[in-house]
């Protein structure tokens, strides 16, 4: 392991009100002895651990910055070492020189998430945690930060560890079973086997099933607007989005490309995308739009489709309805400050759709839309204090090779097959959960792991 001390700038990369710039190692106190200068004379290497300092960083005789200094003695600090952070004027340009100086003087530049790093290698924190790190600062809606922020708190990996500490329970006895045939005694084992395999197997079954609703809340749903032009669109990305982003007027065929956007409806995240009005048109430009939605609007998870029920449906209206086909979809009744000319039975017959009527301009339902599409999405009451959601792919696909050994122990019982067969699956299993939590990696995967995290984290 490389124990070399590495720094990096840990805040974003605009102005702000501070910048801190982070260095961690066993070198940490004397680099920031070498720079740090303050009226007193302190030297900070003699200060107490979890103690903040005023004074100067100079490079030489060179004044750099007007800091405060925190100090952070080993072991308990984030990364496990001897860790300073100098918090300095927010300024890109002085953070970027304060981390120079601090360079020049002997730390190495970090890697992303090589702090991180570190506090895994050093048994800070396990696999799972780490990763929940990652997800809590790129966490976007209420439901995000809440799903990292316990698994932060460790629950993903005390649930590993107690279906692990049963698999290994079970290997234990069939090897020593077999290893001492005539003190521990076999018969019947099997079957007790079989239902303790069966209990993890609807434990793990049960966490899988979580990524649907663990997905959703980490990356957002993806959302197509679709509807006919001028049926309110555009206008309702405006609204949901609280700022004027797409222009609205009352030209049929405003919208030709493709508009992007992410935001936060009753703590789901949606990454929305307004799209150019439905119609057979002529024009060359508004006919790619045209497609493009079509397109967009086959990759999507979910439509909202914008009716102006002020209008008659048309050939145009059909066409969509093709599109909402096998498609979780939502259909939006707008402009119901108008004079209606659809009713929601009629759009329900024709979409079999949930259908709720709107006013995009006057902001009426949007409400009663958010609370729908929560219902949609999530599945049941989501309490984050009992269950655990997986938001993570690599840990889906590990319970699934895991729960796939377990089966195979299942068949293997079912068969009739020698004991020693069952452990060889059950150690899979074994090996499969403990690759969550970060036991038994190979270097590689941590390192791309690690490399997934920002600068200076
Ligand atoms: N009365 C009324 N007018 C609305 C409502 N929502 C949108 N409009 C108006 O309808 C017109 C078209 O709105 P847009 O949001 O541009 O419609 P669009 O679906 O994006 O249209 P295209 O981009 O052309 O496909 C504008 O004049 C809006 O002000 C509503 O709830 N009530
Ligand atoms: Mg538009």
């Amino acid at each position: 392991m490389s124990v070399d001390t590495i720094a990096a700038i840990a805040t974003g990369m605009t102005n702000s009100g501070i910048g801190i710039v982070r260095i961690s190692g066993e070198e940490s106190f004397t680099i920031i002895d070498k720079i740090y200068h303050s009226k007193s004379g302190k030297v900070l290497s003699q200060m107490m651990s979890h103690t903040i300092h005023y004074g100067h960083i100079y490079d030489g005789e060179q004044l750099v910055d007007e800091v405060m200094v925190s100090v952070m003695h080993a072991p308990h600090t984030y990364t496990g070492e001897d860790t300073v952070e100098i918090n300095c004027h927010g300024g890109l340009y002085i953070v970027q020189k304060v981390l120079d100086t601090v360079l020049k003087y002997g730390a190495r530049m970090a890697e992303p998430g090589e702090f991180s790093k570190r506090a895994f290698l050093n048994g800070k924190m396990d696999l799972s945690k780490a990763e929940a790190v990652m997800d809590l600062i790129h966490a976007k809606s209420e439901y995000a930060y809440q799903n990292s922020l316990h698994q932060l708190q460790g629950n993903l990996r005390e649930k590993i560890k107690t279906c692990k500490e049963k698999i290994i329970y079970e290997i234990a006895f069939i090897e020593s079973a077999l290893d001492d045939p005539e003190h521990i005694d076999i018969t019947g084992y099997s079957e007790r086997l079989q239902e303790k395999v069966k209990e993890l197997q609807m434990e793990l079954t049960r966490l899988i099933a979580s990524f649907q609703n663990g997905k959703i809340i980490k990356e957002g749903i993806k959302t197509v607007i679709l509807g006919k032009p001028n049926a309110g669109k555009s206008s309702l990305l405006n609204v949901l989005l609280g700022e004027e982003r797409a222009i609205v007027t009352d030209v049929e065929g405003t919208t030709r490309d493709v508009l992007e956007e992410s935001v936060t409806l009753g703590g789901i995240k949606l990454v929305i995308m307004d799209t150019a009005g439905i119609r057979h048109t002529e024009d060359v430009v508004e006919k790619i739009g045209v497609e493009k939605a079509k397109e967009y609007a086959r990759e999507a998870d979910f439509i909202i489709y914008v009716v102006d029920a002020s209008k008659p449906l048309d050939d145009n209206d059909s066409q969509i309805c093709r599109l909402l086909h096998n498609k979780k979809s939502l259909v939006l009744l707008n402009k119901s400050d108008l004079q209606p000319m659809i009713t929601k039975e009629e759009m329900t017959g024709k979409t079999g759709s949930e259908v709720i009527s709107v006013s995009v301009k006057e902001r009426q339902g949007i409400e009663e839309m958010a609370e729908k599409i929560q219902d949609m999405f999530l599945k049941g009451e989501i309490n984050f204090n009992e269950d655990i959601m997986i938001t993570n792919l690599r840990h889906k696909n590990l319970l699934d090779s895991a729960l796939e050994s377990l089966n195979q122990v299942q068949q293997s019982i079912e068969n009739q097959m020698p004991e020693d067969f069952y452990s060889i699956d059950l150690m899979s299993a074994y090996a499969s959960l403990g690759y969550i939590i970060g036991e038994e990696v190979e270097d590689d995967l941590v390192e791309e792991i690690f490399h997934k995290f920002c600068m200076g984290k």
